[in-house]
């Protein structure tokens, strides 16, 4: 703490100030209140989706500076000073560095990303165009603590000069100086004991506001957000900036630091062994293998399009009729089940390009980002193709423009890749987000032929309500429904990939590219009687599972017109060793844990919830996930039967989702490739 002699002369107003600054209340109470404006300023540069800080968030931005800097309290003042400018430079760095960070991600910076050398490189030199004049409303308490400590210091200079030449300085110490200089010991334990009382007083406080509200949003329209984690900006929402960098540290540390989880050399081994057997057996050098291969690759991606609408009309309208042509010409899988879990979109992106089981909690593209996986655009990558993946969102939606980079694509074109001259729901319409995206792909120079391109579309996004200029079906007794809306907007999707189809083929990329098209996930619309109505039948417990996990699965294969219909059951881990297997790409090498969906074996479907299919049973698990508890149908009559009868497929499935666990706990890819290479 600054001092000054407090004779009669010198209480002027720096006397003042410096008492008032000397309170540890006042100057505790400053910090805070400096701290929180700047986590105003840093919201109000967001475009967030609470446009503002209500009362509740404010109060957790001021509990959160609390909890991290209580123990200043228990500091002699001196110590208290410095403690809190510190933490006042440190914090203030840390909300810039997330500001100029957001400006260009839309995200905030965590710690893989802090980890990954090289994830700044979009930054590079257009870093000084991210600065901005108004930023300097950050800094002006360092500017006026800078003056005010060279106002000081020329002050006590002054000071200094006159009182030598006065009588005062004959007293020599200071008043304060003989005050502090002569404590009694009960009063310097006093004095310990109230700075001690005052950070106990802090850090209780500081829990209260921070995890009052938090716990009050978590419950209600946050619920799920701690375990799925789905977008950075929402847990920002919850937690406010610092509960941000906490949780993510605190993520970051159970997945990474601490005793690390190893895999056992018997359980690597096993892993082997199940990954030799299972590419053995899919490995199949029949006539489709290689037959494509030097082709084209691209991947569409559609958000909740299921496959109960596959074929089906309303009042005589197709919904689908796009696609519907396109299976009288091409091969669809009729039986085909998206396995996402809590990462939705991005379990379904990861299950198709990386071939492995979602988790249980949260998104592989959240928590995963740095481990290693092979992947389809790795792989296709390693073998000559230009491999891009497009999707008109905010690029660190799912945190994908980490993950997209890690994963093998050479770019991501994100939102702001894209012209929204077709607004639409979240974003652009699907109609103009597919023909920019082709042209691209078809014209970029930084793109080669062959190319593999991952498409992800976004207008049947949930709740699915488009403009009336948009609604091109009569939808009858469901109009003003969910459900009428979902109809109209997945037949807008439908329209936007038949204009697609059409635009490859005045490209002339239709003969040379194969074109995959599948739903992402269900439509999160539970109620059955919808279902009931819509299909004109009662359905049953195995009829709803299969309609909410059953997504469609086009493949056009170049140079074909005749109509394949595989109803075995297939899943979207399946596609990536199915496109290797036509383009003759061996999956030896590679540890995926799909099926190769023209091996021409049968197939077994497992899904994140232990759910299973094979040509014959499906196999519904129980909440308990006791396998008696569970429910076994056959496929044939779709009456339950003996669960004995599932007993095979379950424990074939439990072992599936304990490699695959075990490959993102233990990050076993890694592992395995370092033994492989081991002399
Ligand atoms: C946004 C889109 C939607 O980028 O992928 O994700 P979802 O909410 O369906 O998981
Ligand atoms: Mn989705």
């Amino acid at each position: 703490m600054l001092r000054f002699p407090t004779t009669r002369s010198s209480s002027s107003v720096a006397g003042t100030i410096t008492s008032v600054i000397r309170s540890c209340y006042i100057g505790y109470i400053f910090f805070l209140g400096i701290m929180l404006a700047k986590l105003i300023i840093l919201h109000s540069g967001l475009h967030a989706p609470n446009i503002d800080m209500n009362r509740q968030d404010k109060l957790i931005a001021v509990g959160s500076v609390m909890l991290l800097s209580f123990w200043t309290l228990w500091l002699p003042r001196r110590g208290q000073t410095i403690a809190l400018i510190s933490l006042n430079l440190l914090l203030t760095l840390v909300i810039y560095a997330d500001i100029v960070y957001y400006r260009y991600f839309q995200d905030f910076i965590t710690v893989p990303v802090l980890f990954q050398a090289g994830q700044m490189d979009a930054l590079g030199g257009s870093i000084f165009a991210l600065l901005r004049p108004t930023d300097l409303y950050l800094f002006v308490d360092w500017i006026l603590l800078i003056a005010f400590g060279i106002g000081i210091g020329l002050y006590r200079r002054y000071f200094r000069t006159y009182s030598s030449n006065t009588t005062f300085s004959t007293h020599g110490q200071s008043h304060y100086y003989a005050r502090t200089s002569h404590f009694r010991p009960s009063s310097r334990l006093m004095r310990v004991l109230k700075r001690s009382a005052n950070g106990v007083v802090a850090l209780v406080l500081g829990c209260i506001l921070t995890f009052g509200p938090i716990h009050s949003y978590a419950t209600t329209w946050a619920k799920g957000l701690f375990t799925g984690n789905w977008w950075s900006l929402a847990m920002y929402n919850v937690t406010g900036l610092i509960g941000f960098h906490g949780y993510d540290i605190y993520l970051y540390a159970k997945d990474h630091l601490g005793p690390q989880p190893e895999l056992s050399q018997k359980e690597a081994s096993s892993m082997k062994l199940w990954f030799n057997e299972h590419n053995a057996e899919q490995s199949t050098l029949n006539d489709s293998f290689g037959k494509y291969s030097g082709s084209n690759i691209v991947v569409i991606q559609a958000e909740a399009f299921m496959n109960f609408v596959v074929g089906r009309s309303i009042n005589g309208q197709e919904v689908t009729p796009n696609l519907n042509s396109l299976i009288k010409e091409n091969t669809y899988f009729s039986n085909y089940y998206h396995q996402t879990s809590q990462g939705r979109t991005s379990d379904a992106d990861f299950a198709s390009n990386g071939s492995l089981y979602p988790l249980v909690s949260g998104s592989i593209f959240v928590r995963y980002p740095d481990h290693q996986f092979d992947t389809l655009p790795a792989i296709l990558k390693s073998k000559g193709y230009s491999t891009n993946a497009f999707h008109a969102y905010e690029g660190s939606f799912w945190n994908r423009q980490i993950m997209y980079k890690a994963i093998g694509y050479d770019r991501f074109y994100s939102k702001k890749d894209y012209k929204i001259d077709e607004p639409l729901g979240w974003s652009l319409g699907d109609k103009s987000f597919l023909r920019q995206s082709l042209n691209i792909m078809d014209t970029a120079e930084s793109i080669q032929k062959p190319f593999y391109s991952f498409l992800t579309t976004l207008s049947s996004h949930h709740p699915y309500s488009l403009p009336a200029d948009k609604q091109g079906l009569d939808t009858g007794e469901f109009k003003g429904t969910i459900f009428g809306d979902y109809l109209q907007a997945v037949h807008y999707t439908d329209e936007a990939l038949g204009e697609l189809v059409s635009d490859m083929k005045q490209r002339g990329l239709w003969d040379n590219t194969i074109l995959a098209f599948y739903g992402d996930h269900d439509n999160s619309i539970q109620e059955t009687s919808y279902y009931e109505q819509f299909l004109g039948k009662s359905l049953n417990k195995l009829d709803m599972h299969q309609i909410m996990h059953q997504v469609p699965l086009l493949i056009h294969l170049p140079g074909t017109n005749s109509s394949v219909v595989d109803s075995n059951p297939a899943g979207q881990l399946d596609l990536t060793p199915s496109l290797l297997h036509l383009l003759g790409i061996s999956q030896d090498p590679y540890y995926l844990m799909g099926n190769n969906l023209f091996s021409g074996r049968e197939r077994l479907v497992t899904l994140r919830t232990g759910a299973f299919a094979d040509a014959k049973r499906s196999y519904l698990p129980s909440e308990n996930g006791q396998f008696d508890s569970g429910t076994c149908y056959s496929l044939d009559s779709r009456e339950t039967i003996d669960v004995a009868g599932c007993s095979t497929g379950f424990e074939t499935s439990k072992q599936r989702l304990q490699i695959s666990d075990d490959i993102m706990k233990y990050d076993g890819i890694k592992m395995l490739r370092k033994e492989e290479s081991a002399p």
